[in-house]
């Protein structure tokens, strides 16, 4: 179990700057071959009301699941959402970290609504466990970053990465439609209920994810089969 609240006493783990793993170029702490490892930082946010949206960016190989205060924030390669795999589990397939080749980690976008609810104002923990496809697989990768969109004009933190895009600024002619399912997994049964959202901001205008959505229409999602079935109810604009 990942030990994901701050009361938690981390005093006998090792510690050591990220990314933690083995023979693969990102690396900063070098650990012995694992199947899995265990990880935990904390931050600290002043304002939690400030934060309009996270994106969590991994760099990984094989596979892992973040929680951000002890709740499932990310997945990648593994298991099944809202389900902690076991230490001994092993990622579905092999996964490549990019970093190394010069390419840029893969992006998470947190479920906005998740994430305002896990925050804390003060001191959160993001807890990382990582694992490998194989027992005795060559190399392991973890780096992750933990980004959020500040609304107050003039508050910087750290330094960007290079490669980060700002997601604010990502638009396009196109209209946009985003199924936001409010951190809920779709199943077969039961039906969720979720959000259908248009961006499109009319002839000649840019449309944006992160941008206020300009029509929302309430609806039922499950899977049947190889595909989603939705059923719409309430259409809002
Ligand atoms: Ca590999
Ligand atoms: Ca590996």
């Amino acid at each position: 179990m990942i030990p994901a609240n701050s009361d938690f006493n981390d005093a006998s783990w090792s510690s050591g700057p990220g990314g933690i793993g083995y023979a693969d170029g990102d690396v900063g702490t070098t650990i012995s071959k694992v199947l899995s490892v265990y990880l935990r930082t904390s931050f600290t946010l002043l304002d939690t009301a400030n934060i309009s949206w996270a994106i969590l960016h991994v760099d990984y190989d094989d596979a892992f699941v973040a929680y951000l205060n002890g709740h499932e924030i990310a997945l990648a390669n593994i298991g099944v959402p809202g389900v902690r795999p076991e230490f001994s589990t092993q990622a579905i397939t092999d996964h490549e970290a990019n970093i190394p080749s010069g390419g840029i980690p893969n992006r998470f976008i947190i479920n906005k609504y998740a994430f305002r609810q896990y925050m804390i104002q003060g001191t959160n923990v993001l807890a990382m466990q990582v694992h490998n496809n194989t027992i005795g697989s060559s190399d392991l990768s973890s780096t992750t970053f933990l980004s959020v969109g500040i609304k107050h004009a003039g508050l910087t933190y750290r330094q960007l990465p290079v490669w980060f895009d700002d997601p604010m600024a990502e638009k396009t002619n196109l209209p946009l439609l985003i199924i936001d399912t409010r951190g809920q997994t779709i199943v077969n049964e039961p039906k969720i209920t979720a959000c259908l959202k248009v961006i499109d901001n009319g002839p000649g205008k840019l449309n944006g994810f992160l941008m206020q959505p300009t029509m929302k229409v309430v609806s039922e999602l499950r899977c049947e089969g190889n595909h989603h079935k939705c059923s719409p109810n309430r259409v809002t604009a």
